[in-house]
């Protein structure tokens, strides 16, 4: 933790040209920097318009400079920012004038990760402000923005209020005997019971934020030929994949992502599945079954009168949505959805556009979004992960309640539900664990 003591500098803005660039600098020499590039040190939180000098006094650039004296500020440390002309060679050259006055570059995401140990945001706030930069969508954008403004965090908080009282109730009472039995009880079952339903209710709005961030990931798998690369295109409104009518033409899975009313999926095409002897096409094939496996949902495409020979779809992990394309060469058969117990199917005609919004809204029925709804607010899977973890402590909490004799149990498995919770806010962390978070920030955030 000792680099936390270094006055540290990055381009915030990203590289190019344009308008204008922005240097950020955090530390305890930041006052320094200030009084050798500006010639002064400005007054907090006032923007002066300034030359951004050498140290013989030549001029870099003009711009706007701004002063916050910690701990007001976005890291708790004194911050500078230069706000200069944005191109890269100037941003460059003023970059490199901070960094020889006792300055180093700062890493990946490391003004976020100061401000998240200086106290200024816990670890969900951090990481949606590196969501917020990469969301792909409006709604995604829009839930970053509920768990940056502490919408998440305080509903984790409200949670372990509840969980913390009901465990020094239960510490208590835990000198008590079954004999002295005016303990109530019934009302810990039921007080489990709400924070269990608690815990649910964040859970259900932490996977939907999960997917709003991340994308449902779909794999489009058949025999060759049936029109696999060209759904991919369409979906994609773009002709990524080449389409051919020569069975076997796609050989390597190609994933890219794309957006059904704002809700992100990850399609990858594949190799059509068939019995072949050659070797590229085996591989292909191979990395066919693989992508099967891992996707949330698998688009099972064939044409009808198709024989399916080779094709094994029975195993795979995730749902199957099937369907039938080529429609328009059979006039008989309209584009249709059929739902039964045993399987899903749609018959479209990829080329025609024939019952693709068929398609489209089985997706998004799929993913689960309520486009527009509120209350969903961008999370990760890491935080499923506790989520899910401190409600089963919470549960084996429950049965321990029934005898003063196994209050002790009771209160360990609260402990470890709290402290599970703790893990997502980062009130428990590891080093290992915020290396992992803050490298995946852009350089200056
Ligand atoms: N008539 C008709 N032809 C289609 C339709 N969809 C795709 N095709 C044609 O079917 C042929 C094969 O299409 P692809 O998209 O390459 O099929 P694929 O499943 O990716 O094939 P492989 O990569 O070989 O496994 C091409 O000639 C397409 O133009 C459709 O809805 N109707
Ligand atoms: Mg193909």
């Amino acid at each position: 933790m000792s680099e936390m003591k270094d006055t540290i500098a990055a381009i915030a803005t990203p590289p190019g040209s344009g308008g204008v660039g922005l240097i950020r600098i955090s530390g305890s020499g930041t006052a320094q920097v200030a009084r050798s590039i500006l010639g002064i040190q400005p007054e907090p939180r006032k923007a002066i318009y300034r030359s951004f000098k050498t140290d013989d006094q030549q001029t870099i650039d003009q711009g706007l400079a701004l002063f916050f004296p910690g701990p007001d500020s976005f890291t708790g440390e004194d911050v500078l920012e230069l706000h200069g002309h944005g191109g890269s060679i100037v941003m460059n050259r003023l970059l490199k004038r901070v960094l020889e006055l006792d300055t180093r570059q700062a890493k990946p995401g490391e003004f976020s990760e100061r401000a998240f140990l200086n106290g200024k945001m816990d670890l969900v706030q951090a990481e949606a402000v590196a969501d917020l930069i990469n969301s792909a969508s409006e709604e995604a954008a829009k839930s970053a923005i509920r768990s940056l403004t502490g919408e998440f965090s305080h509903q984790i908080d409200q949670l372990k209020e509840k969980i913390i009282s009901m465990r020094m109730l239960i510490e208590a009472h835990m000198d008590f005997t079954d004999e002295e039995l005016d303990i109530p009880i019934e009302s810990f079952s039921l007080s489990i019971k709400e924070a269990l339903d608690q815990n649910s209710s964040i859970l259900e709005n932490a996977r939907q934020g999960v997917v709003l961030n991340e994308g449902i990931s779909i794999a489009i798998v058949g025999p060759p030929n049936v029109g696999k690369s060209s759904l991919l295109n369409s979906l994609l409104q773009n002709d990524r994949a080449i389409v051919t009518d020569i069975a076997g033409t796609t050989r390597d899975t190609l994933t890219e992502k794309f957006l059904i009313e704002s809700i992100p999926f990850v399609i990858t095409d594949t190799a059509g599945l068939r019995n072949t002897t050659d070797p590229v096409e085996q591989e292909g094939i191979n990395r066919t079954n693989k992508t099967m496996q891992q996707a949330d949902l698998v688009l099972v495409m064939s044409e009808q009168h198709d024989s399916m020979e080779g094709i094994s779809v029975e195993n795979i992990n995730g749902q199957k949505l099937y369907l039938i394309n080529k429609i328009d060469r059979e006039p008989s058969v309209a584009a249709t959805i059929n739902k039964s117990k045993e399987r899903t199917e749609i018959f479209l005609s990829v080329k025609t556009g024939l019952g693709l919004e068929l398609l489209k809204k089985e997706l998004l029925e799929f993913a689960g979004i309520e486009t527009g709804a509120e209350g969903i607010f961008t999370a990760r899977q890491r935080h499923i992960d506790a989520l899910e973890k401190s409600y089963e402590y919470l549960e084996a909490a429950e049965p321990c309640l029934k005898r003063v004799s196994n209050f002790d149990l009771a209160a360990e498995n609260l402990r470890l539900s709290l402290e599970k919770l703790g893990e997502i806010t980062g009130e428990f962390t590891t080093e290992d664990l915020l290396g992992e978070i803050f490298s995946g920030f852009c350089i200056g955030k």
